[in-house]
């Protein structure tokens, strides 16, 4: 079976995989969260002024085929797909029901055509800020490259143009002003992962910090 085969079935897989990773039953808000209604803003201070028309996104590393894309060309080539879904900061805050539209980074992917030992990715941004995932936990439904929230395009303060929304995990892996994806044969620590916090962030089993 080629590698493009496996990929496929594993975003097969991804595609009823919708729960929670920690547990199989759990409460909506995980433990050791508030609830807000206020959408707070957090980063590292530094806003990137980028226009949607000059956003460029790469897709680099580990893959069959590099890819480079604009707007106009996510816009021509994937679906747009919108998705409701929780929010959960380390800091202690969630919020319910935050509305994204956006593309699924897992169809770009396909399209770079992962290599077999490509198994961890890190997000870039335009503020030089990283953060780790694995490549198997950016492939779910609920995962997307987001540009509008709301219904409203997305704000400069919550990453717009285009921002990274990983609801199974704490936000500090939804990456804001997303400018690449590398894909790597091992896993390496981003921004807040090399300063103590827990490489995985599944907040249903309060992976905040590593020990
Ligand atoms: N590029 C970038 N993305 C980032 C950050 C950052 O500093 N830079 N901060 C992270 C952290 S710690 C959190 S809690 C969320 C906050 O997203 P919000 O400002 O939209 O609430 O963005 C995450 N994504
Ligand atoms: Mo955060």
């Amino acid at each position: 079976m080629t590698f493009n085969k496996l990929f496929e079935e594993k975003i097969k897989k991804a595609q009823s995989n919708n729960k929670p990773i920690g547990k199989e039953s759990h409460t909506r808000l995980p433990s050791g969260q508030t609830l807000t209604e206020k959408f707070p803003v957090l980063d590292l201070g530094i806003t990137p002024e980028v226009s949607l028309n000059d956003w460029t996104l790469k897709i680099f590393g580990e893959v069959t085929h590099e890819l480079e894309f604009n707007y106009e060309n996510l816009k021509s080539e994937f679906d747009i797909v919108e998705d409701v879904s929780d929010f959960h900061c380390v800091t202690h805050w969630s919020k319910f029901d935050l509305k994204w539209k956006g593309f699924r980074p897992r169809d770009l992917l396909k399209l770079a055509a992962p290599l077999e030992h490509a198994k961890f990715i890190t997000f870039h941004s335009y503020d030089d800020y990283t953060t780790n995932l694995s490549l198997d936990a950016i492939l779910d439904d609920d995962v997307l490259l987001a540009f509008e929230f709301d219904d409203q395009p997305l704000t400069k303060e919550h990453g717009g143009p285009v921002r990274v929304v990983v609801p199974k995990r704490y936000a500090w892996k939804s990456a804001k002003w997303i400018k690449s994806i590398e894909l790597h044969n091992e896993d390496r620590p981003g921004f807040w992962e090399e300063r103590g916090y827990h490489n995985d962030a599944d907040p249903w089993l309060e992976q905040r910090y590593s020990k």
